[in-house]
Order: C-alpha cells, then structure tokens, then sequence
C-alpha cells in the first residue's frame, strides 16, 4: 500500500454557485491584470488550458490537456501537504492543488493555498516542457536536500522562483511566479514599485537568501529562461553546494552585494527606455 499522499476527491460537482462566483471573479481580475505583466508563456498556458470556461475548473478536464502536453497531472489535496509528501507528487509530476476556494470575504488574503493560487497561478505554466523539467528536478532536489538537512535553502530557491520569480522576456521583464500573478496588489508591485530590488538570478545567491512571507517581497530574482533555471539546477552538484551552504550565513531580504546584477523593470520605466530610444 502506498504511505499517504494527501491526495482527495476534488468533489467538483460539491461546489457552490458563490464558490464558482468567486473564481470567476478572481480570474477575470487578474487576466485584465495580467495582460501586459506575465510571461506570455503563462498566459498561453492559461488559454491552453481553457481555465476560463467559467467556474472552478474540473481538474479531470484540465488534465487531459495538461497530460498530453507536458505528461503533468493536477492532484487535489485539503491544503498545506507535508514537505515530502509535496516533492514526491512533484518528482511524480504530480501538482498537489488546494481543493478550496477563498471566500470573497478573502479575496486578496489567504494564508493557505487554495484553488485559485494553485490553479491559475501555477498550473499554466507546467503547460511549458522546460518549466515542468525543472519542476519535477525541484521535487527530486527536495528529496535529497531533506537528507542533507539544507531545506531550508531549498525552500528559498522555491520561493524566489515558482512563487516569486521575475523572467525578461523581448517585451520587458515579466512575472512567471505564482504568489505575484495570484495577487492583486502583488502583480503591480513587482513590477512598477520602485522599492524592491530586481536582482539577477544566481542559484547559491538566491538560495541564501531570507525571505517574508507576511509582505511584498523586498527582493525578486530574475531569470532569462526557464531552460537557464532548469540548467541551474540540473547542472549543479548539490553536495558540495550545500556542504558551504552549512556555515550558515544567509542574505537578508532586502541585501544588495556587489556582485549582484540589478535589472531594470517597471512597466513605466520600460515605457520610458523605450521612448528614449
Ligand atoms: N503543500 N499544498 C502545498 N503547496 C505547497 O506549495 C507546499 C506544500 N507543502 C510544503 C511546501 N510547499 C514547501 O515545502 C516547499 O515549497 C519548500
Ligand atoms: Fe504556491
């Protein structure tokens, strides 16, 4: 018999009209939002994926799509799932999905994931091969860095890009992380905010970094592709990684070291450059 995987029923006909209501409302919010903010490849995956056909999406639908593109399958779990019960659904290419939806009493808050952060935040993308690859590495990385007691750098890493991150795109600098494109307040900030710092990614950098999980962050990490993180990850021998991770010393969330490169974002200051020339 399998040990437990958390996995439940999504009971998609349980869903009430206001549950329903309030997705569509969620979702209509951030695509207008989103437009001209995310990674064009997430918002190919959320019209991939049709997960506008009104209401909460019925995870068996999506999957079909979702399988026969990237080999993914959405899982519907009550909430926060063990650390390992969470890398093994992801190394199983499995994503663990909240079976909740927040009340409009929530709409811009929630401590827990539910089904609109998990679902249009992080589902569009595992429609992309490269972003899928290093999903399923991530899982596989979660599972041995729990060996080597480093999850707490690990968890970094996870925050400043599946959650957090920023990618350039030809059009801009863009948001591929999933606790921005799920928030409100949080998709404009990122970009258009002139108080956080937009530092170029790099892996040891980023996963010494501290992070907060009650504001804005004060730091996000900038990719170039999904294949340059994929490659960050896969490329890297872990062990002696983590072996100079254990002296401990971290990066508050709000440093900026010499080394760092800063990018330029901003849908304004884009707008700017541009009209510059
Ligand atoms: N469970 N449902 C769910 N979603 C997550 O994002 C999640 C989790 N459990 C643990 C976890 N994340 C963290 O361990 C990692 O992101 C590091
Ligand atoms: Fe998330």
């Amino acid at each position: 018999m399998r040990e437990d995987d958390f996995v439940i029923d999504q009971n998609w006909k349980g869903y009430t009209a206001e549950e329903h209501a309030v997705w569509d409302l969620l979702y209509r919010r951030q695509r207008d939002l989103l437009k001209d903010r995310a990674d064009p490849a997430m918002l190919r995956g959320l019209e991939t994926l049709n997960l506008n056909r009104g209401g909460i999406p019925n995870f068996a639908e999506i999957n079909i799509e979702l399988k026969a593109r990237t080999g993914f399958e959405v899982v519907a779990v009550p909430g926060l799932v063990p650390d390992e019960v969470f890398f093994n659904h992801l190394a199983n290419r499995r994503f663990p999905a909240g079976q909740f939806i927040r009340t409009r009493a929530q709409l811009d808050y929630l401590q827990e994931p539910d089904i609109f952060h998990d679902v249009f935040g992080h589902v569009p993308l595992l429609t992309d091969p490269v972003f899928a690859d290093y999903m399923e590495a991530y899982g596989k990385g979660g599972l041995r860095a729990t060996k080597f007691g480093r999850l707490k750098n690990l968890a970094a890493l996870y925050w400043y890009t599946v959650e957090f991150g920023l990618i350039e795109t030809p059009q801009g600098v863009r948001i591929y992380g999933a606790g921005i494109s799920s928030s409100k307040d949080e998709s404009m900030f990122a970009l258009d905010d002139p108080s956080p710092n937009r530092l170029r990614f790099d892996l040891e950098r980023v996963m010494r970094t501290r992070y907060r999980i009650d504001d804005f962050q004060q730091t996000y990490f900038v990719i170039r592709s999904y294949d340059e993180l994929f490659r960050a990850t896969v490329d890297t021998d872990f062990a002696p990684l983590y072996g100079r991770l254990a002296d401990g010393s971290d990066y508050a969330a709000d440093t900026v070291l010499p080394a760092d490169g800063v990018v330029q974002a901003g849908t304004q200051a884009y707008a700017r450059t541009k009209a510059a020339g």
